[in-house]
């Protein structure tokens, strides 16, 4: 894939004609299209797609709860089947190298879905997961999952003691030096494997292994933080050989309260799925029947998360969402609308507005913790996340919701104040902002045992950081305080090429997307040598075809910053950052007929590949929607600058 170089952007035979022509007409289908796409109640809402270990992990958990339906498991098995690849293995993204621990998964739901150790597709991924080390080199998450069926011990397991439950804030490795994701993931798996769960597969996987040093035990050199807290790792599994644990009851009983005051309106956890999974288990271990409301309540909500398709075959696949993006499609949707010229009175941007008013979140959440006394006013990604609103969410939405009026939407004049009051409460101590907290910036989660899947805390990045520096300036806060310092921290974080890291989005095209809007924005001059290195740096990235694409390699391997296949989404932000600055050179031009000429005749765009970031190096997401607003909003900025 993705060959591309740093090379001249412009083809000769284009140059020549008028840049605008087209413009009109494809902003106009895909406005025609978006709408089509708009939800009766305002809302939008794509796909959101990740990887394998999602519907391999939703059949272990019905396996192990005995509620596995034959038709659940066929439907899943066949969605796993086809996303297996010629060599036999799964990646994580689209096109992406193969993952050991999701060919593990996938492999283990082939075979309790009947497939037999001799299946051309088994041997392959078999040869692939043997030559990578076995089942020994896996994640810990994987190794959790074998443990629930005896096929890998709980004694080979960091411990996870429950008692870190009573550790106060301002103790290291208490919960709340946790990204909220891990933290609601960490509580529940505390319960999980204490409890040290093992019901029968029905087969054994025990083919997988290699008799290698698993992953979690490889020991660390050196006297580092790391060793220190794989030592800590050594003496809380000598305490676990402990007949009695004063007051473990008691710690088990306050997670189970802790996980219970967290449960949402739809059942689940956090909007995600490991802390949604993880809370069925430990419930239901710690005696809560499946008739439990609650219980009830979060397996039944997993419906919600279920994508039902037909395979290329015909015949019905499900797949599982992580996560589910509706005020971030909505509000996204809304603003390249408005982008494209709709009014800020057409019905369809009302509707959509009014959803998000609606969204607003007024109960408190676990960011109080840190900005205790701030009054909850923020929005979260997915329709039920009460105790977790992200300031990135509630930026674009306060961006969306500049675009009416109190007389069409009544309390909107204080839905965005008070949204605005709480977004600059959560600025952090060093005048970043983060997605869910205010200073989670501890890194001592991250050099445990346990944190091998990315990152597992949450301080300021540069996307989210621009995102609410955009909205304050555009709100005519870009002389207040919490602006000046948003603005010194986004300087500071330029990298040496000019670009910003994408901590969310994939990567330093959707970092300098972000940031260079954000400065220009808040009066920084396009002139300036910040911004004119970015535009250099997004003008030497440019692809021969005039798109632009970073691979998701960039995370991992600098060679791969800024480079990589044209996609529909990261020509947009690119193009976001050059209309900003008004630059008026070809590479504008370029980049327009890029999307111009791959638009589908239904006015939208295809996107296979990944460009939305969960965590970097590990855990990548395809945002449905990003294909079609992001072009928009591009487009309409276009022909806004040249078309008229
Ligand atoms: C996961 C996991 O599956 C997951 C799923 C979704 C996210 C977090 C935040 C946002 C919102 C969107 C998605 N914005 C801040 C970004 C907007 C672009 C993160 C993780 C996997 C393993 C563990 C996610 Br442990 C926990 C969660």
């Amino acid at each position: 894939m993705a060959g591309a170089v740093n090379a001249p952007s412009v083809d000769p035979s284009q140059a020549g004609v008028p840049p605008f022509v087209g413009v009109a007409e494809s902003v106009a289908a895909a406005c025609e299209y978006l709408m089509s796409r708009q939800d009766a109640h305002g809302f939008w809402k794509g796909e959101l797609r990740t990887n394998v270990t999602m519907d391999a992990e939703d059949l272990l958990l019905r396996h192990f709860l005995g509620i596995l339906k034959p038709a659940e498991l066929t439907e899943a098995a066949r969605w796993i089947s086809s996303q297996q690849r010629e060599d036999g293995t799964w990646a994580n993204f689209e096109g992406g190298p193969p993952d050991l621990s999701t060919t593990i998964e996938a492999y283990v739901a082939l075979r309790l879905a009947g497939g037999g150790i001799d299946d051309p597709a088994l041997v392959r991924a078999r040869q692939f997961i043997l030559a990578r080390g076995g089942l020994e080199a896996s994640r810990v998450f994987t190794h959790i999952w074998l443990a629930l069926f005896g096929e890998w011990s709980w004694d080979q397991l960091p411990v996870i003691p429950p008692e870190i439950i009573r550790l106060s804030p301002s103790t290291p490795l208490n919960i709340y030096q946790w990204g909220c994701w891990a933290r609601q993931t960490i509580v529940a798996l505390a319960v999980v494997a204490t409890l040290r769960p093992s019901r029968s597969l029905g087969f054994t996987v025990a083919e997988l292994r290699t008799g290698a040093t698993p992953s979690e035990r490889v020991p660390v050199r050196g006297w580092t933080v790391k060793r220190g807290l794989q030592g800590l790792d050594r003496v809380l599994h000598r305490y676990e050989r402990l007949p009695v644990k004063p007051g473990r009851q008691a710690a088990l009983r306050r997670c189970v309260e802790w996980i219970l005051a967290r449960q949402e309106a739809d059942g689940g956890w956090g909007g995600i799925q490991p802390p949604w999974v993880y809370s069925i288990l430990a419930l239901h271990l710690m005696g809560y029947s499946l008739d439990h409301p609650a219980v009830r309540a979060a397996i039944d909500g997993l419906e919600g998360f279920l994508i039902h398709d037909t395979g290329a075959d015909g015949l019905p696949v499900r797949r599982l969402e992580a996560c589910q993006s509706p005020v971030w499609d909505t509000c996204l949707a809304v603003i390249a609308l408005v982008d494209a010229g709709m009014p800020a009175d057409h019905p369809a941007v009302v509707r959509a507005n009014r959803w998000l008013l609606n969204e607003q979140i007024t109960a408190s959440g676990d960011w109080a913790v840190r900005r205790p006394g701030l009054i909850s006013a923020g929005w979260a990604f997915e329709f039920a996340n009460d105790c977790y609103p992200d300031v990135d969410d509630s930026a674009e939405v306060l961006l969306a919701l500049r675009h009416g009026t109190e007389a069409d939407l009544p309390g909107i004049e204080q839905a965005r104040e008070r949204g605005l009051q709480w977004l600059v409460g959560m600025q952090s101590a060093d005048g970043g902002w983060a997605a869910f907290d205010a200073d989670n910036t501890s890194d001592l989660p991250l050099q445990l045992p346990f944190s091998d899947f990315g990152a597992v805390t949450d301080p300021p990045s540069a996307d989210v950081t621009a995102h609410a520096v955009e909205l304050l300036a555009r709100t005519g806060h870009a002389g207040d305080q919490a602006a000046r310092r948003g603005v010194q921290w986004l300087l500071d974080a330029q990298e040496d090429d000019g670009s910003w890291f994408g901590r969310w989005g994939a990567n330093y095209v959707y970092g300098t997307g972000a940031a260079v809007p954000a400065l220009i924005a808040v009066g920084i001059p396009a002139g300036s040598p910040a911004i004119q290195r970015a535009l250099e740096w997004l003008r030497a990235h440019q692809n021969p075809d005039g798109g632009w694409g970073e691979d998701l390699r960039s995370y991992v391997d600098p060679q791969w910053r800024g480079r990589g296949a044209s996609t529909a989404s990261q020509t947009a932000w690119a193009l976001l950052a050059l209309h900003a600055a008004d630059d008026e050179s070809e590479a504008v031009h370029a980049g327009a007929r890029y999307l111009t000429s791959t638009q589908l005749p239904n006015g939208g765009w295809s996107e296979d590949l990944y460009t939305g970031t969960g965590f970097p190096g590990y855990f990548y997401i395809n945002y449905e929607m990003y294909r079609h607003v992001f072009p928009l909003s591009a487009l309409g900025r276009y022909h806004d600058r040249f078309g008229r």
